[in-house]
């Protein structure tokens, strides 16, 4: 069965645009097709769906924080356009989720955009909206927005942008898509502002951003970042400041996490005293770089996890989906088999006892009425005997039926996870359609060539690694270290790094 042409034409989209971001990702996109045709052949997968739809293709790198942090000055600056505004007022109202387009120019999108394309990480971001707030979901236009930028930096990843954390004006939906955005993301830049260190924004973002996240097990893809500190060179206190801060980040349970202290020397009043400027600016460009690596770094991460996604994807066809369908398929043979008996049983009984109550029986020989009748009929007889073939079809076919959504109901209630139960309903339906046998062992599409699908998706995946590695471990070998066999998710996720005001002086 091929898939949809909605399907095909996403999937060509989406090879499209890893052509341009990630080619080696490309390879990778015919893996994913090559699981989707046996899904496809085992009944397992409709038309509509596919393994590359489930796969978060771009890593996301997600800008939270307090409002007129800077956090859109920062990412303004870290793709070289002047994508985001800026001010002094609290101006983001909404989150906008920037990616990557070879377009010439800036497009902006409204949120459904984001909602209804699955190549997006806010893919049915309606339906979290939705939850916080029923019926909200339909005002997603005003909560998100979607914008394309030619950027070189964008590549192979997407940057959200957030409104700032507003004590007062901070909605249920906003912190509902905060927390799917979290839950989504690789790497989380929390943004403060060193000129307001007790604004109400603070103590929020500390609040949520803070307090809600340090016992995540994913808890070191935040990174705290105190941005504007150039507003310090003025008293030359930076450390004072950055020391109030982490006072402030310790009380909500702070006790580790990769801290950065960075401003934009553009967007501040320029410092005076020469000395005095090297000083920040030395230390704010090896923060600025520190951030950048993380971020580089995740793309690297994300692309490895994909390829060991495929890998996982194909096993878990034939660990979990295999055995589950042919468990179904081994109870199903027992329930058609038994009530088959019970059915035919019964009927037999009840012929007996009817034709027996009727005196149709003589000795062991039975004379029904009629029966002369038809056995003088040339047609007679073979009418007869199609009428009971058809009976004896027609119930067994019942009866197949009946088994099968027993030994759904069996194998299903015993499956801990609920999502994806509609494709076992789908597989097992497929594998008990009226001609194929019950007798019949192995799960449909479960053939020598799907096998051998299978068996090269595994190893063209240590290829697809392999390729990373030529492309990732580069002769510099920043890399190498970390980049092992597949699952690589460790990647760009262990750093974590003890913090003192010692190691983030200025100077
Ligand atoms: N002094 C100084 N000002 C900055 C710095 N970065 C940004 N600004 C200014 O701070 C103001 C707020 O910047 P934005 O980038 O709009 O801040 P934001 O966090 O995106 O704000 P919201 O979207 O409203 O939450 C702007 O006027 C910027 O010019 C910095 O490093 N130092
Ligand atoms: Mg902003």
């Amino acid at each position: 069965m091929p898939e949809s042409d909605s399907v095909h034409n996403r999937i060509n989209n989406l090879e499209q645009h890893l052509e341009e971001e990630n080619p080696v990702l490309v390879d990778v996109i015919r893996g994913f097709k090559d699981l989707d045709l046996v899904s496809r052949q085992m009944g397992f997968f409709s038309k509509e769906q596919s393994h590359a739809f489930s796969v978060p293709w771009w890593p996301l790198i997600s800008v939270l924080g307090v409002y007129s942090s800077g956090k859109s000055t920062f990412i303004n600056r870290y793709l070289d356009y002047n994508l985001q505004d800026t001010g002094n007022q609290a101006v983001d109202d909404k989150f906008t989720v920037i990616c990557f387009s070879d377009e010439d120019r800036i497009r902006q999108l409204p949120g459904l955009a984001l909602d209804a394309d699955p190549r997006f990480p806010l893919y049915k971001i309606t339906e979290a909206i939705d939850a916080a707030t029923p019926g909200e979901g339909r005002r997603v236009d005003a909560y998100l927005q979607l914008k394309t930028c030619p950027s070189e930096k964008l590549r192979g990843k997407i940057i959200i942008d957030s409104p700032g954390f507003d004590a007062d004006a901070q909605r249920t939906e906003t912190l509902s898509i905060t927390r799917h955005i979290l839950d989504l993301s690789d790497l989380v830049l929390v943004f403060f502002d060193a000129r307001h260190p007790e604004s109400g924004s603070m103590s929020d973002t500390l609040e949520t951003l803070v307090k809600g996240t340090i016992h995540r097990n994913d808890s070191n893809k935040f990174l705290y970042i105190l941005n504007q500190i150039d507003m310090t060179a003025r008293e030359d206190n930076p450390e004072q400041v950055f020391a109030a801060w982490q006072r402030a980040l310790a009380q909500k349970g702070m006790t580790a996490g990769q801290c950065f202290t960075i401003y934009d020397p553009e967007a501040g009043m320029p410092i005076e005293d020469n000395g005095l400027r090297e000083r920040f600016l030395r230390k704010r460009d090896a923060d600025v770089a520190g951030i950048q690596e993380r971020i580089e770094e995740v793309r690297v991460a994300r692309a490895y996890r994909i390829v060991g996604m495929l890998g996982q994807r194909a096993s878990v066809l034939e660990t979990d989906v295999y055995p589950r369908i042919q468990a179904f398929l081994e109870n199903w043979r027992r329930w058609v088999c038994w009530l088959n008996g019970i059915f035919f049983g019964l009927f037999l009984v009840c012929f007996l006892t009817i034709t027996h109550w009727a005196g149709y029986w003589n000795g062991f020989s039975l004379r029904l009425p009629y029966m002369d009748v038809i056995m003088a009929n040339p047609w007679g007889k073979w009418t007869l005997a199609a009428f009971l073939g058809a009976l004896v079809i027609y119930i067994h076919m019942r009866v197949r039926r009946l088994a099968g959504k027993q030994a759904a109901r069996k194998i299903l209630a015993g499956m801990d996870e609920k999502e994806g139960q509609e494709n076992y309903i789908r597989a097992f339906t497929k594998n008990t359609r009226w001609w194929r046998s019950i007798f019949r062992r192995k799960p449909a599409g479960w053939g020598r060539r799907n096998m051998a699908r299978l068996a090269k998706l595994a190893s063209d995946t240590n290829g697809y690694v392999q390729k990373l590695n030529d492309v990732y471990a580069n002769p510099a070998g920043k890399m190498s270290e970390r980049t092992g066999p597949l699952g690589m998710t460790e990647v760009g996720s262990d750093v974590c790094v003890e913090v003192s005001s010692e190691s983030l002086k200025i100077d």
